[in-house]
This record gives C-alpha cells, sequence and structure tokens, in this order.
C-alpha cells in the first residue's frame, strides 16, 4: 500500500499543476470552451490508482442512475421550496476488489437535468470528471489499483448528489 500513497501523492501534485495553469480561464465568462475543458479522464499519475476504458467487457456490472428526489416536475411542492430540488446518485454505495474490472454504466435519467461524474480519491483530489448529459447511458470499464474509500459526486447538485466505492483487497480462491 506503501505505492498506492506515493500514487495518491503523485495525483495531488499533478492535478493541483493543472489547475494552477488553467485557473486563469477558469470564469464563467470562458463558456462552452472552458466547461467541455473541465472534463477529463484519468491522467498517467492518476491511473496508478484507477483506470477507466470506455465501454467495458460482458458481465452485468453495476448500473448507477441519477434519483430524482424531489424535483419541481413531481414535487413535494413544499420540499422543492425548502430544500430546492434535490437528486441523489442510486446506488450510493458501492464495494468492488482491487485490481478486479468492474464495468460501472452510468445513466442519467432525467430528460432536462445536467449531472457529472467526479471520482476522487482518498484525499479529496479529482481523479477523472465525466459529464453525464440528460438522458445518457455510457459504461466503463474501471480497474482500481489501491484499496481505500472513494468519493463520487455531481458537482452540479451539491452537496447532496454523492456515493462512495470501497476498494477492497483481491477477492482470495
Ligand atoms: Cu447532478
Amino acid at each position: 500500500m506503501a505505492l498506492c500513497a506515493a500514487a495518491i501523492l503523485l495525483a495531488i501534485a499533478e492535478r493541483d499543476a493543472h489547475a494552477a495553469g488553467s485557473a486563469a480561464k477558469n470564469t464563467p465568462a470562458a463558456g462552452n470552451a472552458a466547461n467541455a475543458a473541465r472534463y477529463f479522464m484519468p491522467d498517467a499519475a492518476a491511473s496508478k490508482i484507477v483506470t477507466v476504458a470506455p465501454g467495458g467487457a460482458g458481465g452485468p456490472g453495476i448500473v448507477l442512475v441519477t434519483e430524482a428526489v424531489a424535483v419541481k416536475e413531481t414535487g413535494p411542492k413544499a420540499t422543492v421550496a425548502h430544500f430546492g430540488e434535490v437528486y441523489a446518485f442510486s446506488p450510493a454505495f458501492l464495494a468492488v476488489h482491487r485490481d478486479a474490472p468492474v464495468r460501472i454504466t452510468l445513466w442519467n435519467l432525467q430528460p432536462d437535468d445536467e449531472h457529472d461524474f467526479l471520482l476522487e480519491a482518498p484525499g479529496g483530489r479529482a481523479l477523472m470528471h465525466l459529464r453525464l448529459a440528460p438522458l445518457s447511458k455510457t459504461a466503463y470499464e474501471f480497474t482500481f489499483h489501491c484499496e481505500g474509500l472513494f468519493d463520487y459526486r455531481c458537482a452540479v447538485h451539491q452537496p447532496e448528489m454523492n456515493g462512495q466505492i470501497l476498494v477492497l483487497p483481491p477477492a482470495s480462491r
């Protein structure tokens, strides 16, 4: 696990360098081009912690959907008035084994709401950030190389739209 600790520190350093380089562009006025640039797959440093490939081979895998908990279309009205619209990931907790590829299909069920999928290393630094367009369904094969607890969130719907992936030791046979 010492290698993982080093990998996570390196990922933090590279993300900080990236953030510093792009800070000047990071204004609301920068518009859609900057929005497109905010999404990314794991870079070289992050891939030491998790590798992610579009698609993914057979097997049932895991389906991760965006759930409308309380929204303007269906209410409850008093809840939406009090809290605003509330969304959640379902499931909000996944357990996987280290070094075992698992296909995760990300499914945005809402016809008119943007979501995204931001995966963080233990310690909170972003490893990847995907756009989940309305009514989209995209599958990725994830292989975690480090054990630990990884948070995922939708950056659009904070603080409520979060989940965790627990990466366990390899399954014994
Ligand atoms: Cu969202």
